[in-house]
């Protein structure tokens, strides 16, 4: 599956506050290995800007929200994450940049493998010379 996709998560409302979860290979497509996240980000800076070899990930706007683009070699889209019960699955292969972070927004990852600094792809010309040699 190499296509991103935004997807629901549950969302159980309750006067109390509402609550969102997740298991492992129901709402999320893959086994989770790693959840770290992503916050305090200073207003007009990028994050990302690479590929992964063997990866996928999804993405949560836990708080605020950020802008995702995502790019295959062909097509460029561009997501909104916003609310905490938003996911934005991303496969291998995909180069990511994240901008737009509002103040205070806090993006929770959800990855399939365990740190590899091996697995990325940092720059663009080269994962396109991938992507092309993947063909
Ligand atoms: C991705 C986007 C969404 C670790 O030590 N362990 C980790 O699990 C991660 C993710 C990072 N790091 C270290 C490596 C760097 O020294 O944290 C530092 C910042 O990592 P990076 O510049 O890769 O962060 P982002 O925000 O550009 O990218 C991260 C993920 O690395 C990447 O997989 O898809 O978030």
């Amino acid at each position: 599956m190499n296509t991103p996709y935004l997807f629901e998560l549950p969302k159980i409302i309750d006067s109390r506050g509402n609550l969102s979860v997740v298991e492992n290979s129901k709402e999320i497509p893959f086994d989770i290995k790693r959840v770290y996240w992503l916050y305090e980000v200073p207003t007009g800076k990028l994050r990302g800007g690479h590929a992964h070899t063997n990866l996928e990930q999804v993405l949560v706007a836990l708080h605020g929200s950020l802008e995702v683009r995502v790019d295959d070699g062909k097509q460029n889209r561009s997501f909104i994450l916003d609310r905490p019960n938003l996911g934005l699955y991303i496969g291998e292969n995909i180069w990511r940049e994240m901008s737009d972070f509002s103040d205070g927004a806090v993006c929770l990852v959800l990855a399939s493998k365990p740190y590899d600094p091996t697995g990325y792809i940092r720059d663009y010309d080269e994962f396109i010379s991938k992507i092309k040699t993947n063909e």
